[in-house]
């Protein structure tokens, strides 16, 4: 056809690409570099939409670049299908979630072939496979060895309308379950947990190295997820109490403001103080602590609400000083932060002031924030003249009488050996003097809490571990691996708090080959952000059924070079895939201890300035799109529309725009009228250096996501082109072959279709794809005009604006006429010219 129809392209070459299979990366004997380049992987919860779209495009971007600078390029998909959405379709449609998912699977690959991603579909994956979900059973057995899977009893937050637990970073900020939207409660259970906490310092330490490839946003909020404190813990005496109470606090140079002590009523701590304490406390106590349970944990730390609590009945011996301190329980404390106690400061930390300013509690100020402090060595407060300082002026910073803690930088008051010197000061001395008594030392605590990871439900990895009627837990032997999901006939999958694979009865019943006895298959499921955790290791060999992975392959591909998702995974799959990445360098099976070397984020694809969705009925279908302007149109329109990080905004793109230009650079490659031979060299100068100083920039804008500059660049060197045609050097002209060869090859990054069927009608076998780019040639990228000197017996006498390119005669020719040589010669006789073209003449003349 003669013009331009996505169509027929698309028809024409999704054929030939299915035949060449060009993108199957890893082929034996391979000698190029190599470079892993990974989309997070899609949820089949539906068809594909618009995130996708820009997702996978910028993606593909990225692989079909480095594929053309020479690169073996792994760019695999695969389908995160276990979990909730699944399991939840299937129940209000009563059929299998296997057929809601897989049907899926189906049709977001049927997108995904026409909007044409470079993957290598030989690797494909579902989670929710066994030949998968087998290794992701493995890698919990490799834990449990190592007692990084573990069983304990906790309060654990609990989705009441998924009735199902969630891990912490499920709940959202406001409190809500990040999948039901319902408020989350606690609720107490023996549940299974990966010990991500033993890896806390590291997790935090090498986000160190991913500065600069990782986005800042995102490293800050690991960080705060990990949220290390510093500080001390301290064991206070108790009264009538065999053990010794341990705080943490970050602040131990307040040791000696410490006016009473708050215990979490959620704690273990809490109920066994209140054990022996008077039945009215005892009843009192079990009020509040039904109360408390019905607290969100946001609730609770939240500094508007009223402080509530009670005194227990008991006190506490302050190490330092020996003073009583009352103890109360209030859900300002936490149950698990640092040991579920605090030593309360209510002159210097505002929730203490708060609850003592409700209980008329005592307050004592022992940091002087009235002082400067400019000390680094300990000494007593002085002033210029050298004398002691005075008293400060109370009434003004009285956190009893403001209501305000004094939070900053002072000098320490009222607190023995510590008086006179500057917090930070204080802090070390304060630790030093407690670990000389043993009674407390430096400590650390985090806000990262361990990896709960079993759930309630039945669309999921099932957990390899038997249980026998004493309570023994009995690993799966790996041979016995993988432990399938029973079939969902006949199960309620309706959520009920237990799992319903519990009541699969031929499936959870187990009697032991060796001793006869009665075991029972545990009946939860592994939380699918295990499945997530490792997949990008599951691609380099997702056809071996031996291993979970291939070391060797692993050495060669991993870790990724470049990972491209949604900036919602910052925390949780991006934090679980650091663990599990440590934990197999741990346990030797890979040499490299973080999973991606670089991570973008791109933005949202949005309609009127809001996000889209189904029931706000402002969505922009992928597919309807796709077949109305095909998949180059759209994929250049996404990548066109601005920097990958920014959200997008449909209703300010034109893709009708985008099909224009694709037909205008179509056209150029038709117009082209010399052989595939032709000598470039002879071409037109000025075409061939507007594409050299393409080939020269466009790289380096590609490294750097600026898709939408290389775009720009793009329609310039057509536009340029289509002028040579029609009405410069001509459609035969080496430099139009040149710069249309250029097109094809750089457009292929964003429309592979009409790339292609460019590279056809230039003459060559497909596939562009694979075709490596041109280098800039550097002698096109000089400027058009260079400045020679021109001196006579040493001295500067002219200036000349020549071709870089002049040859040494021509250069001598011009200098000895031009004007002011003449004058300056005055009739001397020359005795030799030296002549560096471009740059330089010297002419000496008879002295
Ligand atoms: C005494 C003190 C005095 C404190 C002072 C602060 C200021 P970050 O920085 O978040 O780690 N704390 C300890 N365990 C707690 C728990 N389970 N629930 C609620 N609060 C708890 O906070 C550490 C501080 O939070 C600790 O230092 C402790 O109060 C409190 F002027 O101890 B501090």
């Amino acid at each position: 056809a003669d013009v331009y129809d996505f169509q027929a392209i698309q028809d024409k070459w999704l054929p030939v690409w299915d035949e060449l299979k060009p993108f199957a990366a890893g082929k034996a004997g391979d000698p190029r570099p190599r470079k892993y380049i990974l989309d997070m992987f899609p949820y089949p919860s539906g068809d594909l939409h618009m995130g996708h779209a820009e997702a996978f495009c910028f993606g593909d971007a990225v692989a079909r670049y480095w594929r053309g600078q020479g690169f073996d390029v792994l760019h695999p998909i695969g389908w995160d299908s276990f979990g909730l959405p699944a399991e939840n379709a299937a129940i209000k449609r009563g059929i299998d979630p296997r057929e809601w998912t897989y049907a899926n699977i189906d049709q977001q690959k049927t997108s995904f072939r026409t909007y044409a991603p470079s993957f290598d579909w030989d690797r494909v994956l579902h989670t929710s496979d066994p030949e998968y979900y087998k290794w992701n059973q493995w890698l919990f057995l490799k834990m449990y060895e190592k007692g990084l899977a573990y069983r304990k009893a906790s309060w654990v937050n609990w989705d009441p309308v998924d009735q199902t637990v969630l891990a912490n970073e499920q709940v959202l900020d406001d409190g809500t379950s990040e999948r039901s939207g319902a408020v989350v409660v606690k609720k107490k259970l023996t549940q299974w947990y990966f010990k991500i906490t033993d890896y806390a310092d590291r997790l935090l330490d090498d986000l160190n190295q991913l500065e600069g490839s990782w986005p800042s946003k995102v490293l800050s909020m690991q960080r705060n997820w990990i949220g290390r404190s510093i500080g001390a813990e301290v064991d206070f005496e108790v009264e009538g109490y065999d053990e010794k109470v341990k705080v943490f606090t970050t602040r131990p140079d307040t040791l000696f403001g410490a006016t009473f002590m708050v215990v979490a009523p959620d704690a273990d701590l809490a109920a066994d103080l209140v054990t022996g304490a008077t039945p009215e406390i005892q009843a009192e106590f079990q009020t509040y602590l039904t109360a408390v349970q019905k607290t969100s944990e946001v609730d609770r730390q939240s500094a508007e609400r009223e402080k509530t609590g009670m005194f227990i009945g008991r006190y506490a011996i302050n190490p330092v000083n020996g003073e009583r301190l009352p103890i109360w329980t209030a859900d300002y404390v936490l149950a698990d932060y640092g040991h579920g106690a605090v030593m309360a400061v209510p002159a210097h930390d505002q929730r203490d002031l708060d609850f003592a300013k409700t209980f008329d509690l005592s307050i004592r100020i022992v940091v002087d924030t009235t002082q400067a402090v400019t000390d680094v060595v300990p000494v007593i407060a002085l002033d210029d003249n050298g004398d002691p300082i005075e008293p400060f002026d109370i009434e003004s910073i009285d956190p009893a009488v403001t209501g305000k803690a004094l939070g900053g930088e002072g000098r320490l008051t009222n607190s023995g050996p510590l008086n006179g010197m500057s917090k930070s000061n204080a802090i070390k001395k304060a630790i030093e003097l407690l670990e000389e008594r043993g009674t407390g030392r430096a400590a650390k605590t985090y806000r990262l809490r361990d990896w709960l990871i079993s759930r309630q439900r039945y669309w999921g990895t099932p957990i390899p571990i038997l249980h026998g009627e004493d309570g023994e837990l009995i690993p799966v032997s790996e041979d016995q691996l993988p432990v399938k999901l029973p079939s969902s006939e006949g199960l309620d999958l309706k959520p009920k708090g237990a799992s319903p694979l519990g009541a699969a009865e031929a499936w959870a019943s187990v009697t032991d080959p060796d001793t006869g006895r009665k075991l029972r298959r545990d009946p939860d499921t592994m939380d699918t952000f295990v499945d997530s955790s490792w997949y990008f290791l599951r691609f380099l060999s997702a056809q071996d059924n031996t291993q979970a992975f291939d070391p060797a392959e692993a050495d060669k591909w991993a870790p990724v070079d470049q990972y491209v998702g949604g900036v919602e995974h910052a925390i949780l799959h991006l934090l679980y895939a650091r663990f599990i990445t440590k934990v197999l360098f741990d346990l030797g099976y890979v040499n490299f201890t973080e999973p991606f070397s670089a991570v973008l984020n791109q933005g949202m694809v949005l309609l009127d300035g809001s996000k889209m969705s189904k029931s706000k009925g402002n969505l922009v279908e992928f597919d309807s799109e796709l077949k109305q302007h095909g998949a180059d149109a759209l994929r250049l329109t996404l990548a066109f529309a601005g920097p990958p990080e920014e959200d997008i905004d449909w209703a300010d793109v034109s893709v009708q725009g985008s099909a224009k230009f694709l037909a205008r650079a179509w056209r150029v490659a038709k117009d082209v009228t010399s052989a595939p031979d032709a000598n470039w060299s002879k071409g037109d100068q000025a075409l061939r250096r507007h594409t050299h100083r393409f080939l020269a920039e466009v790289p380096g804008l590609s490294e750097s996501f600026k898709f939408n500059v290389v775009i720009a660049r793009l329609m310039e060197l057509t536009n340029v082109t289509r002028k040579a045609i029609d009405s410069g050097a001509g459609p035969a002209d080496p430099a139009v072959r040149e710069a249309a060869e250029v097109i094809a090859v750089a457009l292929n990054m964003f429309a592979p279709y009409t790339a292609e069927d460019m590279w056809n009608r230039l003459g060559y076998p497909a596939t562009v794809a694979t075709v490596t780019w041109r280098k800039a040639d550097p002698t096109l990228l000089v400027a058009d005009q260079v400045t020679a000197v021109v001196q006579v017996d040493g001295k500067l006498r002219a200036k000349l604006e020549v071709s870089p390119k002049i040859s040494g005669d021509d250069l001598k020719a011009l200098a000895l006429d031009a004007e002011g040589i003449q004058r300056s010669l005055a009739g001397r006789e020359i005795v030799n010219v030296i002549v560096r073209a471009p740059k330089l003449v010297n002419i000496a003349t008879k002295p």
